[in-house]
């Protein structure tokens, strides 16, 4: 990591903010991280860099330098290549615009540790992506609006931050996602004002001259909602509830204005500074277990939450696991697949290595049996309990008794439909819609056709997230293709022996009533292993007379895919061992944790199996 003269000039030249009082000659530190930031106008981006000066202080071997694009694409893919050239040894950066900075990002990634901040690029060129969901933080405000409203709904008058930038497109689609529930609810107008205080209060003070009522001003961030409060303030206008984002703890910040009555509420949006230094240097430190994207946790800012003390609680003390070994209660789903078999071997593995005492219970694909072994570990008082939640719903009683027992918990691959986001600390695994989306994706690439295309799709354990949402993906993407038809869709339960009776049952029916089968979308490799048995049995070809996508990428998908009988499988990687290691201890450490942490993964389709076999870990 030494870095060339010309290198050090570079930096120097570059190096506008340093840290502190610290030597600027960066020969003297063995690390040097380069920061784009996208502007410098926000306060929320002003305490991004603050907080990523603060914790990288306590690295006596790092330097961070900083660059300000002042909202200019061009001007950041210029500071870029220049922190490039300047021999930094990880790059951290907010992308001004997505489309515009992904190519150098990819040449970054190409050299050297990426991490996103806030805003992500197009495709999965970097290391991690640290932020808010964007969605949720929408959902939430519509949540809360619709709360505030009630049935009798009201006007709403939306104010937007740069039209096109994706934290503006997600929080508007949560938002509106949110309130859709209430029909009484209209969005009478949005206003464009750029994340601005002053450019929100004029565009409001001119909305004002020709509108009349509105109940409630959501604004996209604090510093815009509080323009409009200005506006309507000078104007005279009252009764106005206004709803921010942001709730910066700052003086100035939304958390203030919440106590001011100026805001009625805020959303606590971490900057994923502090995170971003502590992160950059695992992976400098090639840590492992670290996912590609993690979303910051965001919570609900009103006079009542404060009051209950739920905002910026006091910081946890460290689990007094000091000297001991932590004890983490592990209830796993049961033994339905090679995938789920790969999962159990890589958490005990993870375990042994980590010193961590591991009690694990197989649920044996019981709810009732899941709910059992996590009253035992309440019981047992284990420092941490985590589990793969067999189906999504009926959670509720049981995380209320973690809760009240003060264990922290974590859920593993699979989501509970719960609201209640303080019942668990994080939720690590793999975006489920995301790999219908590629499945569908894959498919419609593949094929390339406008003809009719029936498909049977093989579903896996009802009521679970992996199949609830890779069902959502897969049907988001053939919404845009009308000749794409399901014509059977059944639960194998995600079993190899389920998958294969149930395709013969659905091929005896659909030969009953001269029905053609094209495709074959099964929720699981081994569900689809199970298919071509079924096929083979009735003189079909798979993976020719029908083509075949599944999920998971286990070994022995690759085999079949090499034997020509699979098509496509999308990764899911079961390899979440060393992951939920690392949160259980940095937990115990007293370091706060993502809501969510989701893995990188890859489409394989069957022409690189033959070479990608030989690299596969389960
Ligand atoms: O796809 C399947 C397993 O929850 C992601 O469960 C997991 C799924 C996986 O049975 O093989």
């Amino acid at each position: 990591m030494r870095l060339g003269r010309l290198a050090a000039a570079a930096l120097a030249a570059l190096a506008l903010a340093g840290c502190g009082r610290r030597s600027a000659d960066p020969q003297a530190y063995a690390v040097v991280i380069g920061v784009s930031q996208a502007n410098l106008t926000e306060p929320w981006r002003i305490t991004m860099n603050e907080e990523i000066r603060t914790e990288a202080a306590g690295y006596p071997d790092l330097r961070v330098v900083f660059a300000d694009a002042a909202d200019s694409a061009d001007r950041q893919i210029r500071d870029v290549r220049k922190l490039l050239d300047s021999g930094i040894d990880l790059l951290i950066v907010s992308p001004v615009d997505a489309v515009a900075l992904t190519p150098v990002i990819d040449e970054a990634y190409a050299r050297i540790p990426v991490v996103l901040l806030d805003r992500s690029v197009e495709g999965y060129g970097y290391t991690l992506y640290i932020g808010p969901d964007n969605r949720i933080v929408g959902k939430q405000a519509g949540q809360y609006i619709a709360g505030l409203l009630g049935k009798r709904g009201g006007k709403v008058l939306e104010i937007r931050g740069r039209s096109g930038s994706p934290p503006v497109i997600e929080r508007e689609r949560g938002f509106r996602e949110a309130i859709s529930h209430v029909p009484r609810i209209t969005i009478v107008d949005t206003i464009t004002a750029d994340w601005l205080r002053d450019k929100a209060e004029d565009e409001v003070t001119a909305w004002f001259q020709s509108h009349q009522g509105v109940d409630v001003i959501f604004a996209q961030n604090d510093a815009m909602a509080y323009g409009a409060w200005r506006a309507a303030k000078k104007l005279g206008r009252t009764g106005i509830v206004f709803v921010g984002v942001d709730g910066l703890p700052d003086p100035r910040g939304g958390i203030e204005m919440v106590k001011r009555g100026i805001l009625s509420a805020t959303f606590t949006c971490p900057t994923g500074g502090r995170e971003a230094v502590i992160y950059a240097m695992d992976i400098l430190r090639r840590e492992e277990g670290i996912p590609k994207k993690m979303f910051l946790r965001t919570s609900l800012v009103t006079n009542q939450t404060l009051a209950a003390g739920e905002v910026a609680p006091a910081p946890r003390d460290p689990g007094d696991a000091s000297g001991r070994r932590i004890v983490l209660g592990f209830a796993q789903v049961g033994k339905e697949s090679e995938w789920r078999l790969a999962n159990t071997e890589s958490i005990r593995t993870a375990a042994r290595e980590a010193g961590i005492e591991l009690v694990f219970v197989d649920g044996e694909q019981r709810q009732e049996n899941q709910i059992r072994a996590i009253r035992e570990f309440i019981a047992r008082k284990v420092d941490v309990i985590a589990f793969s939640p067999n189906v999504e719903s009926g959670w509720r009683p049981v995380l209320l008794e973690a809760k009240a027992a003060g264990i922290p918990v974590i859920l593993t691959d699979r989501a509970v439909d719960e609201k209640d986001e303080t019942l668990w600390v994080t939720l690590m695994g793999s975006d489920f819609v995301e790999e219908g989306r590629r499945a569908a994706r894959w498919l419609v690439e593949h094929l390339d056709t406008t003809d009719p295309v029936n498909i049977v799709e093989l579903q896996g354990t009802v009521g679970s997230a992996p199949a609830i949402d890779r069902k959502v993906g897969f049907e988001e993407v053939l919404a845009e293709h009308p000749n794409y038809r399901i014509i059977r869709s059944v639960s194998g339960d995600f079993f190899r022996s389920i998958g294969e009776v149930v395709m013969r049952e659905i091929l005896v029916d659909l030969h009953a009533s001269g029905e053609r089968v094209d495709v074959l979308f099964a929720h699981n490799d081994d569900m689809a292993i199970g298919a071509i048995a079924a096929m083979e049995e009735m003189g079909i070809a798979p993976g020719r007379d029908v083509v075949i996508v599944s999920v998971d990428a286990i070994r022995d998908a690759f085999k079949a895919m090499i034997d020509g009988t699979l098509n496509c499988t999308v990764e899911c990687s079961p390899l979440l061992g060393k992951q939920l290691m690392k949160a259980v201890k940095d937990y115990m450490a007293g370091k706060d944790l993502p809501i969510r942490m989701v893995t990188a993964e890859e489409v394989f389709p069957a022409e690189v199996a033959r070479k990608v076999l030989p690299t596969r870990k389960y």
